[in-house]
């Protein structure tokens, strides 16, 4: 069986640097339970030009097509089965990934796509290919976890696939030789060096109306030992020298972070970590213990400087763990990257303000701030839905124009004409940046090398791209 993936680009302003774990994973247990030929192609990573992507698929007849990816990757994923179909009617193609999980009738409804797999793939590509195996039209009414077409074009939603309860066991490391490595290991996702994202777990415990939690609410996760091993075999393989954690929540289960920071100490502590943090969770002992095992930086999403507005968004966290936990950031010399939203339902005049106020007491930047986005599968899509802001026959218009949350696409509050919103975006950066006192250029290379050791050099040599990127997203300079 030959199969074709395809892992359409994102970010086309930024060098690629995030790897497409789904795709990635699944490529890896294809080839352990069946015989195929499989061709892997990264679009994200080589940014190919539209004539050669058609040429690739055209010169790969294939049985199956996987594509999949995150909700701005909704446009490609209609493109490309156009372009499969067209070459090659009779290949089979599956979509799955957040775009296509969140809005799968939309998306069979708009693309040649089909088959969507509705949840996590590992079970669900198994008897997808088995059932091609078996006949070139296969019934889909018993596998689970699917929504396609039947022969009249309803379009039938299967009911789900249950999710792994063991990731150790019934998932696998992504296939990282049929990415091209060296092209994401030139590109830092949240550190310096060779730094390659990894993913450690799924599902997150809270409810925040703009997130999509696709896994549920309970943390899934790969064990301590699981991920020493997985990067024992980076290191070995790949030279990599730095792991950005990409879960939810990274540090949703202390005694898995505690044996994480003992394994690294002991097997690998020339490796240099960052991960994803909370300010409810965070406390002294915590800081103290990562900072020690490697951690040069967590990331939180404070994202207003106003209660109400935390509440109103159930982010179930307060203005006083926000601020203790940027004291600790700064006791132990840790970078300080938070995010911010703007645009939230009930905001207003008031709240921006108190957000502004926020960063000005704490002297942080509001370089990450964000607009409110109603990404399909969260609350806010549901929002926008009720209140008529994306009409239920519009969705796809809606799903073609989203891109990163820093692009204004839907005015979700009653205060703001979007124009106003737009101004106010400008202007609570600039308000913040003016009264930021950054600390002196000496003393960040003195914090820069305390932080990396080794690996520290590199910061002073980063390109003007890989800067603008740590800016935005990793804010590694802001201490
Ligand atoms: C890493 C990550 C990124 C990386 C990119 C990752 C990549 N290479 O695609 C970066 C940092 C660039 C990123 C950016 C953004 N992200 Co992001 N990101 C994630 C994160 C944390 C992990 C994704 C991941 O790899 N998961 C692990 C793998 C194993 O899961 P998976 O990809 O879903 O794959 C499984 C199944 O879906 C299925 N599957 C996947 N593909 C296929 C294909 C086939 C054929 C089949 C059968 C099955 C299948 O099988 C896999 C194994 O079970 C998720 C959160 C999450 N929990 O998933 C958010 C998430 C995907 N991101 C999200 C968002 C909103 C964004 C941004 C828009 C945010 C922003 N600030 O602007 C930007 C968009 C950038 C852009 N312009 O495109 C949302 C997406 C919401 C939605 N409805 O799609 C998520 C879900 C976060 C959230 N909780 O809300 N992101
Ligand atoms: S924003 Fe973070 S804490 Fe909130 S639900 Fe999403 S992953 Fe969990």
């Amino acid at each position: 069986m030959k199969v074709l993936i395809i892992n359409p680009p994102i970010r086309l302003d930024d060098k690629p640097r995030n790897i497409p774990h789904g795709l990635a994973i699944l490529a890896n247990i294809l080839r352990q339970k069946f015989r195929c030929q499989i061709l892997f192609v990264d679009w994200n990573a080589y940014r190919y030009s539209i004539e050669k992507i058609k040429a690739i698929i055209k010169s790969f007849p294939c049985d199956v097509a996987m594509i999949g990816g995150l909700i701005p990757t909704y446009k490609y994923l209609i493109k490309i089965s156009n372009i499969i179909k067209k070459y090659h009617p009779k290949t089979k193609i599956l979509a799955g990934g957040s775009a296509a999980m969140s809005i799968p009738k939309v998306l069979l409804e708009n693309s040649m796509i089909d088959v969507v797999c509705t949840g996590e793939g590992e079970v669900t590509i198994v008897r997808l290919i088995e059932s091609f195996q078996q006949e070139e039209n296969p019934d889909f009414s018993a596998i689970r976890g699917i929504a396609y077409s039947d022969n009249e074009g309803k379009i039938l939603v299967n009911e789900p696939e249950p999710l792994i309860q063991n990731l150790d066991q019934d998932s696998l490391l992504p296939a990282y030789d049929l990415l091209p490595m060296n092209i994401y290991l030139a590109n830092p996702v949240a550190g310096l060096g060779r730094d390659i994202d990894f993913i450690s777990g799924r599902g997150c415990p809270y409810h925040c109306t703009f997130c999509y939690q696709p896994w549920g609410h309970k943390n899934r996760k790969h064990s301590s030992g699981f991920i020493k091993d997985a990067i024992l075999f980076l290191k070995k393989n790949y030279q990599v020298n730095f792991i950005s954690f990409q879960d939810d929540l990274f540090i949703a289960d202390k005694k898995r972070l505690y044996d994480f920071c003992e394994l690294r100490n002991r097997y690998f502590p020339d490796i240099y970590w960052s991960c994803t943090g909370r300010a409810n969770i965070c406390d002294e002992e915590l800081i103290k213990i990562v900072r020690e095992s490697g951690c040069t930086l967590i990331s939180y999403g404070f994202e207003s400087g106003s209660q109400r507005m935390l509440n109103s968004m159930n982010k179930k966290i307060n203005l006083d763990q926000m601020e203790h936990v940027v004291d600790l950031n700064r006791k132990y010399g840790l970078p300080i990257p938070v995010s911010f939203i703007l645009g939230m339902p009930d905001e207003n005049e008031q709240s921006c303000k108190e957000t502004v106020e926020f960063c000005i007491k704490n002297n942080l930047t509001l370089d990450s701030l964000m607009f409110a986005t109603p990404y399909p599968g969260t609350a806010l899509f549901d929002f926008a839905i009720k209140t008529g802001r994306i009409k239920k026959n519009g969705i796809h218009d809606f799903v073609m124009r989203l891109g990163d949350a820093r692009d204004f696409v839907v005015n979700l509050t009653d205060s703001f004409t979007d124009e106003e919103l737009k101004r106010k975006y400008n202007e609570m950066i600039s308000l913040a940046k003016k009264a930021y006192n950054p600390i002196s250029q000496n003393e960040i290379e003195e914090k820069i090398k305390s932080l990396y050791g080794p690996l520290s050099e590199m910061f002073f040599n980063l390109s003007s791209e890989d800067k603008e990127h740590q800016a935005k997203h990793g804010a590694i300079g802001l201490f």
